[in-house]
């Protein structure tokens, strides 16, 4: 029997982790660069990008800012570059556009339904801030509402899947976000492969527990038939356990310092790279072997690393 490929998606920096919750956090360009490309040769076939302020490490949205790291990572690997369109909740539509528009992305994220996304009970482990904006940033999570209407999610399809050929690796926080996705899918507005990502643990999204996991699962099952692939991240702590269980179920993975900065209990990840090897190790491990980013491409369907604007 062939052994089974799986998709290493690496999520290198994000918009959820501050500067001063882990000195190994990628912020700068050359930071970003660095540790997508190390993550890519440790084996991650899919690198999830978002941008930052070289300044001040606060989220970033500006297609200059991401043409301060995309070619060197382009001109480094054939990993599937795949950019987010979440952006962070302070961010209009437009915005959280921009990075993936500019340059034609093979591969993005599509949040599949609003939702609150919070991060400040880390505040109460945090007593010093590098930066002023962080704090004011962690808080406002209280009140923000992560929005991904059906209009919202309508103009991602319209503006990035159809004039660009974008395909998407649909962020599923919660049961009701496969429904949703499904409606999409019967307009006609999602075809081909469909490659979902579980979400799990993040505060206002469903729980980490694996029963969780073997429910969306069923559900995705019922809804989309063999008609998808799936992958999994769990946020912070979960992360591990999960994408274990995930590889285990028949699931791809994803790892990365914008959705863990841990390495295991109370110690830090040093690097992407190093969260990839951990899960490659238990991955080989149990007998599965990694997708190249051409496999991964073949997958799911995407256009091809010519055919984004990135010299
Ligand atoms: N940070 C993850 C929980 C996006 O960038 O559009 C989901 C994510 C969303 O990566
Ligand atoms: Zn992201």
């Amino acid at each position: 029997m062939a052994t089974r490929k799986v998709i290493i998606t690496c999520a290198v920096t994000g918009s959820i982790h501050t500067p001063s919750m882990s000195p190994h956090l990628p912020v700068t360009p050359e930071q970003i660069a660095d540790q997508a490309i190390e993550a890519a040769e440790a084996g991650a076939a899919i690198l999830h990008l978002h941008a930052r302020d070289p300044k001040d490490g606060r989220p970033a949205f500006d297609p200059t800012t991401y043409r301060q790291f995309l070619p060197r990572i382009h001109a480094a690997t054939d990993a599937v570059i795949n950019i987010t369109t979440g952006g962070a909740v302070t961010m209009t539509l437009d915005q959280r556009l921009a990075g993936a528009l500019d340059v034609s992305a093979e591969m993005a994220s599509c949040n599949m339904g609003s939702m609150n996304f919070a991060i400040f009970p880390i505040l109460e482990k945090m007593k010093t801030f590098e930066h002023d904006w962080e704090q004011v940033y962690i808080e406002g999570t209280r009140s923000a509402i992560f929005r991904n209407t059906f209009a919202d999610i309508e103009q991602i399809f319209e503006r990035l899947g159809r004039a660009h050929g974008t395909r998407f690796e649909f962020e599923c926080y919660e049961v009701g976000h496969l429904y949703n996705l499904k409606h999409f899918v019967d307009r006609g507005l999602v075809t081909g492969p469909i490659f979902l990502q579980f979400v799990l643990g993040v505060l206002g999204g469903i729980g980490a527990d694996p029963e969780n996991l073997v429910h969306m699962k069923h559900i995705a099952d019922k809804l989309f038939g063999e008609r998808y692939q799936w992958s999994v991240l769990g946020a912070g702590r979960h992360q591990m356990p999960l994408v274990t269980q995930a590889a285990l179920m028949g699931g791809n993975v994803r790892v990365g310092l914008e959705d863990s900065l841990m390495s295991g209990p109370g110690r830090l990840a040093t690097s992407n790279a190093e969260q990839v090897r951990t899960i490659r190790g238990v991955l080989e491990a149990l007998g599965m072997a990694i997708a190249t980013p051409d496999e991964a491409r073949q997958m799911l369907g995407l256009k091809g690393r010519d055919k984004i604007r990135l010299g």
